[in-house]
């Protein structure tokens, strides 16, 4: 961004002078096969959530179908994504997580 003498906005690239990044929501979806305790060992270890919010969003998901995990740039919530997803696919879990611009 100071790679050039200039000072102020001058020096502020087009996106910080815009708004700031984007931000994506990682959210858990239900389904009728996941073990609980696998969805809060995801939830505590990968989204590094507390054992009691954990398994207050789990009961959420489990309930309302839905639930918001954690919110995070883009390529962070993809990674999470991707985490989520890779763990449930090894354990043979149907488990599904979308990311969404928030
Ligand atoms: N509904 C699942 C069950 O009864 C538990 C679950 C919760 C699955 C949250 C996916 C997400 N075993």
């Amino acid at each position: 961004v100071n790679a050039s003498r200039e000072t102020g906005a001058a020096a502020l690239s087009r996106r910080e002078k815009i708004a700031p990044p984007k931000k994506y929501g990682v959210y858990l979806l239900n389904d009728d096969y996941t073990p609980m305790d696998f969805v809060v060992n995801v939830l505590t270890e990968i989204f590094v959530l507390p054992q009691a919010r954990a398994m207050a969003v789990m009961l959420l998901v489990h309930h309302e179908g839905k639930g918001l995990c954690g919110v995070y740039t883009l390529d962070m919530a993809q990674t999470k994504q991707q985490q989520v997803m890779r763990r449930a696919k090894r354990e043979g879990h149907p488990l599904q997580c979308t990311v969404e611009e928030v």
